[in-house]
């Protein structure tokens, strides 16, 4: 890999709190709806969950050293709502507090910028219980309220902020296909949660916009996933399934981020089943994202489906395919992760393209990238040259819509540490080899010394 990328361009790795932090119950710390997901049997892959996770908790500061030798100079990282407010609101935890003010100063300390999200779909559950979660009617304010403890004590350090991780998956996985926490299947409700955590977002920015952003000087946004669409055959009914597809993954949440108000196509498919902002909520979501904030992993063909859709993967990843009438499939001829996700680097260079064309070319972060393999350690080590070649695909793309005038600002691997991968735990069969909780993350790995390589040969 011998492309240069821009001198600005950031450089970093992700992780989330639920995923790594381990210490469930520490220090004040209330329970999150992922806690208790977990402990209901069947929910997760070998009903693992996260409460020793790899430990970050205890052992950040070792985390933080394993950053700097990678050369790492961002770091995103998601804050456990209920670490700091155990209830969601009300009382602040001070234990919590201090916990992310050392692992923000033991970044910053080593050179490395911290990237904050904060939400990554740990919900405290008494949020669940009292108000319903994502489809309650005043669960927008108490983000906010959440966001502004965040700004007030972490952004005198903090500069860039992300706001939600990936609203398709909380509405979607969360409550339409029940398979994510809080594990409710509905056809309605994820256009509904998915309307209150726009909500959520504009009134976070909103807040610190007024508050916070003249003095703190940071940068706000949001971060939304998508695969790409690419139609099955050249036929106007495909492309248009495959618009129509990207519209209902990536445009339900960017669209009114950027233009105030949902596509055309899921207002006119979906009637009443969508919710509408007022005049004022549109106009407090138009502009609120600094950055566009991207999360990709896959690519899938799509074909008009207007006599019944089919389709789908074992995350769902078509949402709900009978409201847009489309049938998604893959090449027998692309390799596929263990997560079965296609590996197609020109569909992130496409994604990226449709993205700065739909969007008027905004600076676009991708804030995760990666991919799952199982992975027998060898003598202590990992040859995994599957990842080497995964990374240096899609980092041959982001290049290359660079080139075609696409307005990359950076890219963060996911992940930095082996971490609990969501239903599917730990489980081999997706790629997360766990021999022991909290120690393979420390085994060396080759895509991680190459990423070394890339980000020195950048000259950073
Ligand atoms: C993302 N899908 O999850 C999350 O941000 C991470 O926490 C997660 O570990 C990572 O990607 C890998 O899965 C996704 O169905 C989950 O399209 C599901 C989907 C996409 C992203």
């Amino acid at each position: 890999m011998n492309k240069k990328f821009p001198d600005s361009f950031v450089w970093g790795s992700a992780t989330s709190s639920y995923q790594i932090e381990g210490g469930w119950n520490a220090a004040g710390k209330g329970p999150s709806i992922w806690d208790v997901f977990c402990m209901i049997p069947g929910k997760t892959q070998g009903n693992d969950n996260r409460n020793i996770a790899c430990d970050h908790y205890h052992r950040f500061r070792e985390d933080v050293a394993l950053m700097q030798s990678l050369g790492l100079k961002a770091y995103r990282f998601s804050i456990s709502w209920s670490r700091i407010m155990p209830a969601g609101r009300g009382d602040v935890n001070q234990a919590g507090i201090d916990f992310y003010n050392q692992l923000i100063d033991a970044l910053l300390k080593a050179g490395i910028e911290p990237w904050i999200t904060l939400y990554h779909w740990d919900l405290p559950v008494a949020l669940q219980f009292e108000m319903d979660g994502w489809i309650g009617d005043d669960i927008s304010d108490v983000f906010a309220a959440y966001a502004e403890v965040c700004f007030r004590h972490f952004g005198d350090r903090v500069k860039n902020w992300i706001t939600i991780n990936e609203a398709w998956v909380v509405a979607i996985l969360g409550y339409g296909h029940g398979v994510f926490a809080p594990g409710i299947k509905s056809k309605d409700l994820p256009y509904r949660a998915g309307h209150n955590l726009l909500k959520a977002h504009a009134k976070a920015v909103d807040i610190y916009r007024k508050q916070y952003q003249t003095v703190q000087g940071g940068k706000i946004g949001i971060t939304n996933n998508c695969d790409w669409r690419e139609p099955l055959t050249d036929s106007a009914a495909d492309v248009a399934a495959a618009e129509r597809a990207l519209e209902f993954f990536l445009a339900w949440f960017a669209d009114p981020v950027y233009k105030g108000d949902y596509p055309a196509s899921m207002k006119q498919r979906l009637g009443d089943r969508l919710p509408s902002f007022s005049e004022e909520e549109k106009q407090l979501l138009r502009g609120s994202s600094d950055f566009f904030g991207l999360n990709h992993y896959t690519t899938m063909y799509a074909a008009d489906a207007t006599h019944g859709a089919e389709g789908g993967s074992v995350y769902g990843n078509g949402g709900l395919s009978e409201d847009q009438d489309v049938s998604l499939s893959v090449s027998p001829d692309w390799e596929m992760t263990d997560m079965q996700w296609a590996i197609v680097p020109w569909g992130c260079c496409k994604l990226l393209e449709w993205i700065a064309a739909r969007y008027d070319n905004p600076l676009i972060y991708i804030t995760e990238n990666g991919c799952a393999f199982d992975q027998t350690p060898i003598d202590g080590q990992v040859d995994d040259r599957d990842r080497i070649a995964f990374f240096e695909g899609y980092l041959a793309a982001v290049h290359e819509a660079i080139g075609l005038g696409v307005d990359m600002k950076g890219y963060f691997i996911w992940s930095l540490l082996d971490n609990f991968e969501w239903a599917s735990g730990y489980s081999k069969k997706f790629g997360i080899t766990h021999v022991e909780e909290g120690s393979l993350n420390r085994i060396p790995k080759a895509s991680a010394l190459w990423y070394r390589d890339v980000i020195r040969k950048n000259g950073l």
